[in-house]
């Protein structure tokens, strides 16, 4: 018997299908960062990172241009396994012939090459506004901001961003997820926390007044509970981007390391399902605070898979990955992430959710510990090297990373 019949057999007598499941986590889409390519630096501006987030590391074969961006995203694809959808961001905007456009006046032009590499790959694509890197950023404000011209200029931005979203998701088919994060707050104690709030929502609302085919593009709204440099407050928390979400009818999107430490995103999935038809998902691996490690097939990554299969949301849940790290191979940093995704996925639609849930009814907690404990050394790898086959995807790919780092990343 090879090892995943043995596997399958070792499932099937918990009450579990692995075909099944194997079949299952074939049509989930996971979309995927375009920013892990450069370290969040974009083609429009020369500016630093700013926005109080932060790649740390200098490895070498870092992508600077559209051409080797999109290398880069092949490469990685063609080691992940399964469905992607690309998400991008404003400032990948793509000028030609020493044209530029500043970030209140892109037009779906600018992203005509995106469209053609998407298309060409029959993905989505998904997209953010970028509200930082730019000198419009002022004191660390953006839509919040009391200078009416830095909140004309980001708002007009958002509504350019509306527009290209539409254009994507006419172009490939498949509808698009906006999403809006800013960075605005303030490192000390601030003596009104309410005004900036009060822009946000106004700011919002004029992005959000436009007309849009609300069957095309879903705006989300990421919240946020610091940043480098505004530990004491964020215009964007929680309960502000929950109620606006709630009030303006868009979409919730949580990013796990935007909570306090001990908060889990996990813990809060059920919830937001009980009150939206959709929510949205940032997966990444804080440590210690908001850093954007890679992704790794840990507790957490694991719990929220859970949550999203158990709760049979996998059609309800926008699933997008959010980290960026430069101090490793940036290729490798990718395809470690995103199929960590995956094999969360996976590991979730191999439990015997029924079963469990049962015991909790019955309020057999003793047997439910057991069976949860059991089935952390079930047999898993070896369903998952039966998807990675099924996919054509190789089990080990870190000497093709190599080997694409020795022959392309070396020599930029
Ligand atoms: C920042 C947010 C946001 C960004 C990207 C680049 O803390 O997580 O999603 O990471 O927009
Ligand atoms: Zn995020």
């Amino acid at each position: 018997m090879s090892l995943y019949e043995e596997a399958k057999k070792y499932y099937a007598d918990l009450g579990v299908d692995t075909d099944k499941a194997i079949e299952e986590l074939k049509n989930i889409t996971v979309s995927v960062h375009c920013w892990q390519g450069d370290d969040v630096t974009g083609f429009d501006s020369k500016e630093a990172l700013s926005g109080g987030i932060q790649t740390t590391g200098n490895y070498p074969g870092k992508a600077t241009t559209p051409k080797q961006l999109m290398a880069d995203i092949d490469k990685a694809f063609s080691l992940i396994p399964g469905k992607k959808k690309l998400n991008l961001h404003a400032c990948y905007a793509i000028f030609e012939n020493g044209e530029f456009t500043d970030r209140d006046a892109l037009k779906p032009a600018h992203f005509a090459k995106w469209v053609e590499f998407a298309k060409a790959r029959n993905m989505g694509i998904d997209f953010n506004p970028t509200l930082f890197s730019h000198p419009m950023v002022k004191d660390n404000l953006t839509l919040s901001s009391p200078d009416e011209n830095v909140r004309k200029f980001w708002i007009e931005h958002c509504r350019r961003c509306v527009e290209i979203s539409e254009y994507f998701a006419t172009e490939t088919g498949i509808p698009c997820v906006m999403n809006i994060w800013i960075p605005d707050g303030y490192k000390d104690i601030p003596a009104d926390r309410l005004a900036p709030r009060k822009r946000f929502k106004d700011s919002l609302d004029a992005i959000l007044d436009m007309p849009y085919d609300k069957t095309k593009v879903y705006v989300t709204l990421e919240s946020k509970v610091f940043g480098i440099g505004l530990e004491a407050y964020t215009v964007g928390s929680a309960e502000f981007a929950l109620s606006y979400a709630d009030y303006k009818g868009i979409t919730p999107l949580m990013d796990n390391g935007h909570y306090h430490p001990t908060e889990m995103v996990s813990d809060k999935i059920s919830s937001m399902l009980l009150f939206h038809e959709k929510i949205a998902l940032h997966i990444t691996r804080p440590m210690r605070w908001d850093s954007d490690h890679v992704i790794l097939f840990d507790d957490e990554t694991k719990e929220i898979a859970k949550e999203i299969v158990r709760n049979d949301a996998l059609d309800r849940v926008f699933i997008a990955t959010d980290y960026f790290d430069a101090s490793i191979n940036r290729i490798s940093a990718w395809i470690t992430g995103v199929r960590n995704v995956k094999k969360a996925l996976l590991f979730a639609l191999l439990e015997p959710n029924a079963k469990m849930k049962a015991l909790q009814e019955e309020n057999d907690i003793t047997s439910l510990m057991v069976l949860q404990e059991e089935m952390k050394t079930a047999p898993f790898g070896a369903v998952w090297n039966e998807y990675l086959n099924a996919e054509n995807t190789s089990v080990s790919y870190i000497d093709e990373v190599k080997k694409y780092e020795k022959e392309v990343l070396v020599n930029r």
